[in-house]
């Protein structure tokens, strides 16, 4: 098959009691899976089967009769950079070139903090909330479904995945509670750092 799940970069209860094995087993086993079979069903034997996620992504966006392959393409493509922003033991202020950045672009880490909690509640049905890199700025931005910065020229930094299957065995429909523990013990700043170098 041409596209994979990778595994996940952390073993399955790595997060506990923030994100549970269980909650894994269905996200990243039957969701994140989903996407994928999906995509090697619809772009088998065609000339996308061999193009990178990010290059079907950018081909597909806005066409409304690519949104199967859009849709199944970026939430593999999403759902891997979400379990790549998360790390046992991350969150809190950060660390490096990124959190000079957070204070010039937001003002404080409780600024930049608060802004992106009011993102992901604030975003209406199922999407994500992102950190990107737009020039040489950081912006918080959120986006309904499949959809992604990736697309719109914005450099990726870190997500939250805020469709209820991310957080609803866990915290049932608590969506602030999963964004403050997402910021405050799961944020892999390493990651961000080096997502924002590049
Ligand atoms: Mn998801």
């Amino acid at each position: 098959m041409a596209f994979e799940l990778p595994d996940l970069p952390f073993a399955k209860d790595a997060l506990e009691p923030h994100i549970s094995a269980n909650t894994f087993d269905f996200h990243h086993g039957k969701h994140h899976n989903t996407y994928v079979v999906n995509l090697n069903n619809m772009t088998a034997d065609t000339h996308m089967a061999s193009m990178s996620l990010e290059d079907i992504m950018k081909a597909t966006a806005g066409d409304a009769s690519k949104a199967g392959i859009f849709n199944n393409a970026a939430q593999v493509w999403n759902h891997t950079f979400f379990w790549n922003s998360m790390t046992p033991n991350g969150g809190g202020e950060p660390t490096g070139a990124i959190g000079d950045a957070i204070n010039a672009s937001f003002g404080s880490y409780g600024e930049f903090k608060e802004a992106f909690k009011t993102a992901g509640m604030t975003q209406f049905g199922s999407g994500w909330a992102w950190l990107v890199k737009k020039g040489d700025k950081l912006e918080i931005v959120k986006t309904p479904n499949a959809e992604c910065p990736l697309t719109d020229g914005a450099t990726p930094i870190i997500t939250c995945d805020v469709w209820e299957h991310a957080y609803y065995l866990d915290y049932q429909n608590r969506r602030p509670d999963f964004l403050e523990a997402f910021l405050n013990n799961l944020v892999n700043w390493d990651f961000a750092n080096a997502n924002f170098a590049g």
